[in-house]
């Protein structure tokens, strides 16, 4: 897109009403209709890495559903997201369910594809073990990047039944392929039984700062994203939202759930304090749409991938009036 071209932004709601035509992200153009985009929001259907329930192959479709409701103005980054930049569905990238190696392969080739057209990636989820290729990808364009993690879990455990790639693996893999800035790495919303102490032990070998479910609650989302920016500074930021990272009460509709999460409240705020940083691409997983109720998973997911695309659009703007 040129620097003076109008983005095509979403279906008119006041000529067809947002219940109505396909459920594309937020209602805005396909990629194949806008050529390029400077942001693809793009669904990963893929479920097979995952240790528990099943089911979030179906969460990019939920997430598009849900998002039929969200409008062109964001009033708490007071920015246009559409309008600042060309936003676009670029569709679901066709993953292998019976071969996790080959959908890791076939994840990164299609981001490297989307990434070398100048696109940043909103990606939908599947679940947590997309973020390793995503990753990998990013890390080819822009180098090492950092990383903000949010997630009821850790993902930095090993290997389950032997298996290297998994949704509670990604993170560990991407230390040891070093496609992670390791002075910059914080999980956020962790909470949770674990498999013993070790498990913090290996975690903060590798790089990574914790902020817990609780340490939100007691500190506040201001100051935690404070924290946070001052952590990532102006790196490269790759942000992963595992949505079990809320408490089950705001995202029920996922795989892995633990009480004593964070509100989709704290969540949002969090996130809207990172307008400073330089999201360059980011993925919401998790999301398993039949164990959700009246859509509360999906609107949270929704909403959240809303707060990202404004991110990265107001990012993206900056940029465009800088040159
Ligand atoms: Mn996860």
């Amino acid at each position: 897109m040129t620097p003076h071209e109008t983005p095509r932004g979403p279906v008119d709601s006041s000529r067809v009403p947002r219940y109505a035509g396909p459920a594309t992200f937020a209602r805005l153009p396909r990629l194949d209709e806008v050529g390029t985009a400077d942001i693809a929001v793009v669904g990963v259907p893929f479920d097979s890495g995952v240790s528990y329930r099943p089911g979030a192959r179906f969460g990019g479709n939920a997430v598009r559903e849900a998002s039929r409701l969200l409008r062109p103005y964001n009033p708490a980054q007071d920015a246009s997201p559409f309008a600042l930049a060309q936003v676009a569905d670029g569709g679901d990238i066709a993953v292998n369910p019976f071969d996790i190696h080959e959908a890791v392969e076939t994840v990164e080739a299609a981001a490297d594809e989307l990434l070398g057209t100048g696109a940043r990636l909103m990606t939908l989820g599947g679940d947590h073990t997309i973020a390793l290729p995503l990753l990998r990808s990013v890390a080819r364009k822009h180098g090492p990047v950092a990383l903000l993690h949010f997630d009821a879990h850790l993902d930095t455990w090993d290997t389950y039944f032997g298996a290297e790639y998994t949704h509670g693996t990604p993170f560990r893999r991407a230390v040891e392929e070093g496609v992670l800035d390791t002075s910059a790495l914080s999980h956020v919303g962790t909470r949770g039984p674990l498999y013993g102490k070790q498990d913090l032990t290996d975690d903060e070998k590798m790089g990574f700062g914790i902020v817990t479910s609780a340490d939100v609650y007691r500190r506040g989302a201001d100051e935690v994203a404070d924290q946070l920016r001052q952590r990532v500074g102006d790196r490269p930021l790759y942000i992963s939202i595992d949505i079990d990272c809320l408490d089950p009460a705001h995202a029920p509709g996922t795989g892995t759930p633990e009480a004593g999460g964070m509100t989709s409240r704290e969540l949002l705020e969090i996130l809207r304090g990172l307008s400073s940083c330089n999201v360059v691409s980011a993925d919401i997983v998790e999301v398993a749409p039949a164990y959700d109720h009246a859509e509360i998973t999906a609107v949270a997911a929704s909403h959240t991938a809303y707060e990202l695309t404004t991110l990265m659009s107001r990012r993206v703007a900056r940029e465009k009036s800088a040159r």
